[in-house]
């Protein structure tokens, strides 16, 4: 299952059960109050709530921010600079299938350091910012030629602010 249909069902099913909460508290509202025991299972509850949240958040983000996992085995480093208004790239050719790290750079303003594949689809970005470097990751499944793009307005030519690489078996 692609990663944005789980996602949704994920949403989904969760969704449904805040509304089934909402629905039994509603219900729960209309009949009269028995009192304290009453009181002490919802103060549980809230407190199991409130731990399995700050479980389940934990648990989730732990791989965020992404992770530069290339330490292991090949990888390929490709630096990007970008300047009003265009790319410079240090190689023509990436490697397919293994790990790809791009660092990004700017020589003036921020920019939006973008990759788009063959069908101008958006793979991954991440920010070119004055005095720093943002490295972002990627293992390319296709060979082919990217696209590099601008995502962040910066000036009358922006549009224009595009260069290219090709992906390919590496030898
Ligand atoms: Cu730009």
């Amino acid at each position: 299952m692609p990663i944005q249909s789980g996602v949704l069902v994920i949403s989904l099913v969760l969704m449904a059960v805040v509304a089934g909460f909402f629905i039994s508290a509603v219900r729960a509202s209309r009949k009269p109050d028995t009192g304290a025991p009453r009181e002490a299972v919802r103060t549980r509850f809230i407190y199991a709530l409130l731990a399995v949240g700050v479980i389940v958040t934990a648990v989730s983000l732990r791989p965020w921010p992404h992770a530069i996992s290339a330490a292991n085995g090949p990888s390929a480093t490709v630096n990007v600079t970008g300047a009003m208004w265009y790319w410079e790239i240090d190689r023509e050719t990436v490697p397919l299938g293994v790990p790809v790290i791009f660092n990004a750079r700017t020589t003036d303003v921020t920019h939006g350091f973008g990759v788009m594949d063959s069908q101008d689809r958006l793979l991954f970005q991440t920010q070119a910012m004055p005095g720093y470097v943002n490295q972002v990751e990627h293992v390319f499944r296709q060979p082919g030629v990217y696209r590099i793009v601008c995502m962040e307005y910066c000036g009358i030519a922006h549009h224009a602010m595009t260069n290219e690489f090709t992906v390919a078996a590496a030898n």
